[in-house]
């Protein structure tokens, strides 16, 4: 059984969870719009990625008895200057996530819920795997440079998302 503070800040999470599948979405469909068939597919991916992250909040909470409120998604951004900002703000996201997860941990340390704190290692190790992931995605993007951005683009499709 969850205590409801920790209840409370799973179903935050599945929000967030949400938002990050519809962010990268929105990311996907502008890239694609632009014609970086590459960076779009990586996007989508990650996109996919998150709303299985979203699952996994909502069974995990009604599993332990409690309720999983499924939330509105408020809307995304929809144009970026380029995929150097693109990139940068899914990195920030990523920290954004990352943070609240360890908020996640922390609450169920404080509260002693044992299961929580062994689940949501899962999450800890997953964003550690994300935000390199995403940083790996910038260096190569770095180093290709503005002139490039066509062989990024096919070369990313070699990448994969983070799981
Ligand atoms: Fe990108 O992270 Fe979900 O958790």
């Amino acid at each position: 059984m969850l205590k409801p503070k920790v209840e409370k800040i799973l179903v935050e999470q599945i929000q967030k969870e949400g938002y990050s599948s519809f962010l990268y979405l929105s990311m996907a469909s502008w890239a694609e719009s632009k014609g970086m068939a590459g960076v779009a597919q990586w996007l989508y991916a990650q996109a996919e990625e998150e709303k299985m992250h979203m699952l996994k909040f909502v069974e995990y909470i009604n599993e332990r008895n409690g309720r999983a409120i499924i939330p509105a998604i408020e809307k995304s951004p929809e144009n970026w200057k380029d995929i150097f900002v693109l990139f940068d703000e899914v990195l920030a996201h990523e920290q954004y996530i990352s943070a609240s997860i360890n908020d996640i941990l922390a609450l169920a340390v404080k509260e002693n819920d044992y299961a929580t704190q062994n689940w949501i290692q899962w999450f800890v190790t997953e964003q550690v795997e994300e935000e390199s992931s995403v940083q790996t995605v910038i260096d190569k993007l770095n180093l290709i440079g503005k002139n490039n951005l066509y062989i990024f683009d096919r070369d990313i499709m070699n990448l994969r998302a983070a799981e």
